[in-house]
Formats: structure tokens, C-alpha cells, sequence
């Protein structure tokens, strides 16, 4: 369990906003807002963590690509060539790398995953990283098709009536959902597609396939 605390957390929320748009600014307090109901649902102990880290999850997404770079170059961070033809998804590394220096009372490894991964996910994901994933991605201010079709495949099903066993199940199903439509719009758009992307994939479809 954290021990960030209510006034913790309103010093970052103001914090951060000093550092984005307007519009930035909407979209991570409405996924700080999707995590606590997340957390509400799947990991009671961790919502504080979690608000924690959605309001830092975006805290670079307004930089340019140069700038992200540059920070990779400066912390020796190893970029593929998958990485570098993906600027869309510098901004969770840089965020991650930069937290520990700019907000160091919020820096435990489980929120700096949850941040790391936020874009991509990744083979492996913890129950938080997931859940950062989803909220990021189903927040109220999304209106794009696929976002309001995602929540509502999630919230449709009554996630709080569920088992527990069921929903982890529906948690997973939403979030293939979810690897799915973000798959088809890249190759839509012909981008590279990230193997994290598709690790974190093909392991739900697994794990799905396989009845666990
Ligand atoms: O930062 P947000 O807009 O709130 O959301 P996000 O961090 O999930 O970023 C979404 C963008 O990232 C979206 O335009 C698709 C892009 N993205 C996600 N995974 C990949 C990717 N882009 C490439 N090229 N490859 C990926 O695997
Ligand atoms: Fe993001
Ligand atoms: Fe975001």
C-alpha cells in the first residue's frame, strides 16, 4: 500500500497543470478520476498509487519529438528502430525516466511501470499496469468510436456484480479488446507496431485461449 496521501495528491494535480495544456490537463484528471473507479473495482489498496499515477502519466506527452530524444540520449536510454519510427509512444518512457528527478516523492517502482507501460503494455503486465492502461484509454473525455465503445464493452457487463475470478476474465477480454482495435488502427495508418504491443497481446489471447 502507498502512503501518498488527499494532500499529496491536490499538490501534484496543481503541480501538473502548471506543466500542460488546458486540454492535456482535462484528460489527466478525468483518468486520474477512471483509476480511482478502476481501483475501486480491482485493487482497493493501490488507489492512491494509481491516481498517482495518472496524474504523472502524460506529464511529457506536449514535448517534441527532439526533446524526448534528447532525453533518451541523455539517460543512455537505447531507442530500436520500432521505437524511433513510434514518437507517438516516447512520452511513457520519458515520463517514466523523469519521474524520480521531478517528482520524487511519488517515485516506487509499481507507479513508474505503470507509467513506463501506459502506451504499449508489455508481456507480463501487473494488475496496476493494467488497470492505468484501460483508464488512460476509457476516460470520460475520450469521444473517439473506439474509446466509447471500449468503456462501454467494460462497464455494460456490470463489472461490480462480477466474481472476482470473472472480473479479472472481463478485465482481460477488454483489454484485448482494447490491443485490437489499437493493432488495426496502426496498420490502418501504417505505423510500426510495437512488439511490447503485441507481446502484451498475444499473451492475453493466450491466456484466454488456454481457459486460465
Ligand atoms: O497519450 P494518450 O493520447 O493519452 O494515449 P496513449 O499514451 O495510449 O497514446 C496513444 C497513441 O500511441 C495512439 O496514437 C497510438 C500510439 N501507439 C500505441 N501503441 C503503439 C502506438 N504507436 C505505434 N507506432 N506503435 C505502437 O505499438
Ligand atoms: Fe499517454
Ligand atoms: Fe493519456
Amino acid at each position: 500500500m502507498s502512503n501518498f496521501t488527499e494532500t499529496m495528491l491536490a499538490e501534484l494535480r496543481e503541480g501538473v497543470r502548471r506543466t500542460m495544456s488546458e486540454k492535456r490537463f482535462r484528460h489527466t484528471a478525468e483518468v486520474e478520476r477512471m483509476a480511482e473507479r478502476l481501483g475501486t473495482l480491482y485493487v482497493p489498496d493501490q488507489i492512491m498509487m494509481l491516481r498517482a499515477a495518472a496524474l504523472l502519466h502524460d506529464m511529457t506527452k506536449e514535448y517534441s519529438p527532439d526533446h524526448h530524444l534528447m532525453i533518451c540520449a541523455q539517460k543512455n536510454i537505447p531507442l530500436t528502430k520500432e521505437d524511433v519510427y513510434a514518437p507517438k509512444t516516447f512520452h511513457a518512457r520519458t515520463a517514466a525516466v523523469l519521474i524520480p528527478e521531478k517528482y520524487p516523492a511519488f517515485a516506487t517502482e509499481e507507479l513508474i511501470g505503470c507509467v513506463r507501460w501506459h502506451t504499449t503494455g508489455r508481456r507480463g503486465m501487473t494488475l496496476c499496469e493494467k488497470l492505468l492502461y484501460l483508464a488512460d484509454y476509457i476516460d470520460l473525455s475520450r469521444t473517439f468510436e473506439d474509446c466509447v465503445r471500449l468503456r462501454n464493452y467494460f462497464f455494460d457487463a456490470s463489472p461490480e456484480t462480477m466474481t472476482e475470478k470473472e472480473r479479472l476474465s472481463h478485465l482481460r477480454d477488454t483489454l484485448i479488446l482494447s490491443f485490437d482495435m489499437t493493432v488495426s488502427a496502426l496498420l490502418f495508418e501504417g505505423a510500426p507496431i510495437s512488439p511490447d504491443t503485441l507481446d502484451a497481446r498475444n499473451e492475453l489471447v493466450i491466456e484466454k485461449k488456454a481457459g486460465r
